[in-house]
């Protein structure tokens, strides 16, 4: 038998490749020199700074699965994983903006977009000169998007779109709004259409007063008659499962980046017991302080185990948006269970913004909320296992 690493107790390190790595440490880096010296200021500020996409798109952060004669790194998807990790190491508002960016924009113009769209904007999306936003959300359509009142309408050269989209990750930053509507051209069918910046009528008012994931900025997407040419329209997918087909990647992504997230608030809290006396001895003395960190040791192993089998078998071609559902939810709750027992462990200095802990305690509860709160995922889990959908 070999020896006990208890960082890595189940020799994750070993099942990667060597270029898996190299991209690793260079994510992580990016993320200890850039993002974590600024995050506690823009938290507090609640503010993004835009220049952050620049530099993580210099850095080849941005996505990382799109090939490379569109501007994308070509690595697969345990790759992307990994740097969704790094950076929700720091904030999982970081990890956001990155992955709206990679997963809900470049990708669906990757996939359901044409020659022109992929020339148009994905050179400037991976660079991150662009900032892309992804509009499914409704006020009045949330876990369920099939109830969205966003219409598209014919026009002569093209469509006139009109509703709003709430809760939009970066839309007060975008230059361009992968939009979806319900297309009266197309039988009243979803489709998918890419706005600019600067349309007459798009607007993206910025949602202020969130107590959570405060380093990335939210907004509406405002659409009052918005005129765009026909090229506007994502030609290659119909239905919801254009829209899904990207929250797959990104429900994914979210999977490792929460372990992230939860590994920072177990070292802090493991560092903290081993320096921290009282009763004359470390805090880390104590049973319940061990039990609790050899609880979080096991989730954070396990989900990360988890995360690189579902990373293969979407590299293979074998994943099911049901396995996708069901380590989303896991190890989002199970992050949020490190985040709340860490944030004990430490005490009074627990709410402090000294420590990382509670700032990834608050932003893990959107996370547990956003692409699919915990519950609908059960439902869907639920479903698949039954056979009968318990959703209405
Ligand atoms: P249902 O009848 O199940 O499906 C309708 C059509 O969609 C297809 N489909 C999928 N296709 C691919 N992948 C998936 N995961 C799919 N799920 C469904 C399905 O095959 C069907 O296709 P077709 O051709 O037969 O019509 O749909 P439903 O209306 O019953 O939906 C139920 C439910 C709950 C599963 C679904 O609506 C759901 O997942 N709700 C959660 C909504 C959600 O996740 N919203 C996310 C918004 S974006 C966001 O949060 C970004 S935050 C990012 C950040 O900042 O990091
Ligand atoms: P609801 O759907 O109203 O749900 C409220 C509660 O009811 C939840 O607990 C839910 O689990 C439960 N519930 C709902 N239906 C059922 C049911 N049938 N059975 C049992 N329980 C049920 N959206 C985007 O499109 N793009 C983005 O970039 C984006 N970014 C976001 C960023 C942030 C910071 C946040 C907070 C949200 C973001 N979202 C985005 C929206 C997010 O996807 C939705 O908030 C999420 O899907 C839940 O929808 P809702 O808020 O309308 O809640």
């Amino acid at each position: 038998l070999s020896s006990f690493d208890w960082a890595d107790p189940l020799r994750l390190e070993d099942q990667l490749s060597e270029d898996e790595r190299m991209l690793r440490d260079a994510a992580r880096q990016f993320a200890e020199q850039r993002l974590a010296p600024r995050v506690q200021q823009a938290y507090h500020e609640e503010t993004a700074d835009p220049g952050i996409f620049h530099e993580m798109g210099e850095a080849g952060l941005l996505g990382v699965t799109i090939p490379e004669e569109h501007g994308g790194l070509g690595a697969g998807y345990v790759s992307y994983g990994l740097v969704a990790r790094e950076v929700e190491r720091v904030d999982s508002g970081y990890r956001s903006m990155m992955s709206v960016q990679s997963s809900l924009v470049m990708y669906p113009i990757h996939a359901y977009g044409s020659p022109e769209h992929h020339a148009k904007y994905l050179p400037g999306l991976a660079a991150g000169t662009l900032i892309g936003c992804f509009g499914l959300t409704e006020p009045d359509a949330g876990s369920d998007p099939a109830g969205m009142r966003t219409v598209a309408r014919k026009t002569e050269g093209g469509y006139l779109l009109n509703g709003s989209k709430t809760w939009i990750s970066n839309a007060p930053l975008a230059d361009v709004f992968v939009v979806w509507a319900k297309s009266e051209a197309h039988g009243g069918k979803i489709r998918g259409f890419v706005l600019d910046k600067g349309a007459k009528g798009l607007s993206a008012p910025k949602i202020g007063g969130k107590l959570s994931l405060r380093a990335s900025v939210t907004g509406m997407i405002v659409m009052e008659d918005v005129e765009v040419p026909e090229s506007a329209l994502l030609p290659n997918v119909e239905g919801l499962k254009g829209p899904f087909g990207c929250l797959n990647r990104a429900r994914y992504g979210i999977s490792w980046g929460v372990m992230g997230a939860a590994e920072s608030c177990w070292h802090t809290a493991r560092a903290y017991g081993l320096d921290r006396k009282q009763f004359g001895k470390p805090l880390a003395a104590n049973q319940l302080f061990q039990k609790k960190l050899a609880d979080m040791q096991t989730e954070i192993a396990l989900g990360l185990q988890g995360a690189l089998a579902l990373g293969r078998m979407l590299e293979a071609g074998t994943a099911s948006p049901e396995g996708i559902s069901l380590m989303k939810r896991n190890n989002c709750g199970k992050a949020l269970d490190v985040a709340r027992a860490a944030r004990d462990m430490l005490g009074g200095n627990g709410i402090s913004d000294a420590f990382p802990v509670m700032r990834h305690m608050i932003n893990l509860e959107t996370v547990n909320t956003y692409e699919g709160t915990h519950d609908v995922h059960a439902l869907i889990l639920g479903r698949a296992q039954t056979g009968l959908q318990a959703f209405q």
